[in-house]
């Protein structure tokens, strides 16, 4: 693996770099506590071009690779994680779906929207009765007898920037008689702002607080033929597949939490004094710094590792199911670890909202469930590892 950055992502790590420390860390408490959508700060990143950073330029996107999409997400989610999430779902879940999956009419009218930033997109495959259990969708998609479009009815849950979202792409039972179900599942884009469509609650979340998650309803949601993504009955295997770039999202997201719990640490242990001595002199402290530092450079080459080998498998065709899942779970766990030792670090001032570390701690959380909890990652590594399903 060749770890040195070339020129072109050393520049697009900086100006993301730039933008999130000068744009997003001065509003990143306000809009936590307040739970507002970001909706300025988002069209400003959209105007980057930073929710197509792997589309080519002829879909609206920016052309580069995984490897600066990383890059970018890491300095985005240091400065606030919800930012983040919002960039990962566009980029991964709609942008990488559809440029993968879509046809060209559905690559020009939506993808091209979302990666250019005019639009924001949504994916929707969770539902209050599926979550980790994925295949067992419920909502529905009946063909009409004309063969001219779907009837999708239903609801789910836990949707990401579910109350922005303009463009969804949506899975639903198309053959509820498939056997097994997952069999039966196919994949749409839908419009939000047509008749059948609309959001529910909005959920009231520990972190990630301005990155808004709802659920959203169809009712008898008329959606045209030509908006089905793949074949019918495609939809388990392109919902998971499409994961499979999302978690590399979600790692990289966990990696910008960690960084920042990591490196205000390093500047209060090396500030705050105690028993005549700065902190940094005590080995308990040393002790998890160390830790902190190792993690940290691991989770990276994991996630390096996972957007190489998604790259590659453009060429190929290969699945990077296990790279993408080692660096999910690894990250998100060091996020977890790092954020809880950042705040044991800081004392009291960790526990204060008057520092952004009680802040890291929360967004972390999330890193370990969605996109595939933790017990999930280790399930798909296992049976990748033993070939046993
Ligand atoms: N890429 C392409 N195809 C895949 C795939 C992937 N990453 N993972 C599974 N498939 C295929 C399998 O090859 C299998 O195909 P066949 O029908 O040809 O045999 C099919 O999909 C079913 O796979 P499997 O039997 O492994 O499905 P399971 O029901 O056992 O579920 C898990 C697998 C649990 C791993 C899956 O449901 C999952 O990832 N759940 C978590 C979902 C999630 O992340 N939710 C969060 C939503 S976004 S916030």
């Amino acid at each position: 693996m060749d770890l040195q950055l070339s020129d072109e992502h050393r520049m697009i790590r900086d100006m993301a770099r730039d933008f999130a420390q000068n744009e997003i860390a001065p509003i990143a408490t306000h809009y936590d506590e307040t739970g507002e959508f970001p909706a300025e700060t988002i069209r400003k990143m959209g105007a980057q071009g930073f929710m197509g950073i792997a589309v080519p330029e002829e879909y609206g996107g920016v052309g580069m690779d995984t490897l600066a999409y990383v890059l970018t997400l890491v300095e985005i989610s240091k400065a606030d994680a919800s930012h983040g999430t919002i960039m990962s779902v566009c980029n991964s879940l709609f942008c990488y779906g559809l440029l993968r999956y879509g046809t060209q009419e559905q690559k020009e009218k939506y993808l091209r929207a979302v990666a250019s930033g005019q639009a924001i997109g949504a994916y929707a495959l969770t539902e209050p009765q599926s979550g980790s259990d994925a295949g067992n969708i419920r909502v529905t998609a009946d063909l009409s007898p004309d063969g001219n479009h779907y009837v999708i009815n239903g609801t789910k849950s836990w949707i990401s920037s579910g109350p922005a979202a303009r463009y969804i792409v949506v899975f639903a039972q198309s053959d509820p008689d498939a056997k097994p179900r997952y069999r039966g599942v196919s994949a749409f884009v839908i419009d939000a702002e047509q008749a059948g469509f609309s959001c529910g609650k909005t959920e009231p979340k520990l972190g990630i607080r301005a990155s808004a998650t709802c659920e959203i309803h169809f009712e008898d949601y008329k959606c045209p033929v030509e908006n089905r993504i793949g074949e019918e009955g495609d939809g388990f295997k392109i919902a998971m597949s499409v994961l499979d770039a999302g978690r590399i999202g979600i790692a990289s997201q966990a990696l910008g939490i960690a960084e920042a719990a990591y490196e205000a640490s390093l500047v209060y242990a090396r500030e705050r004094q105690a028993f005549g001595q700065e902190i940094g002199h005590f080995q308990m402290i040393q002790q998890k710094l160390a830790d902190m530092k190792c993690r940290i450079e691991a989770s990276r080459l994991l996630i390096y590792q996972a957007a190489l080998a998604k790259d590659e498998a453009k060429k190929t065709g290969a699945r990077y199911t296990l790279e993408s899942s080692m660096a999910k779970l690894y990250a998100s766990e060091t996020a977890m670890l790092v954020t809880t030792q950042a705040i044991q670090i800081h004392g009291g001032m960790g526990y204060s909202k008057e520092l952004p570390i009680e802040r890291y701690f929360r967004d972390a959380k999330v890193t370990e469930i969605y996109e595939g909890t933790s017990e999930i990652q280790r399930l798909v590594i296992a049976r990748m590892e033993t070939g046993l399903r």
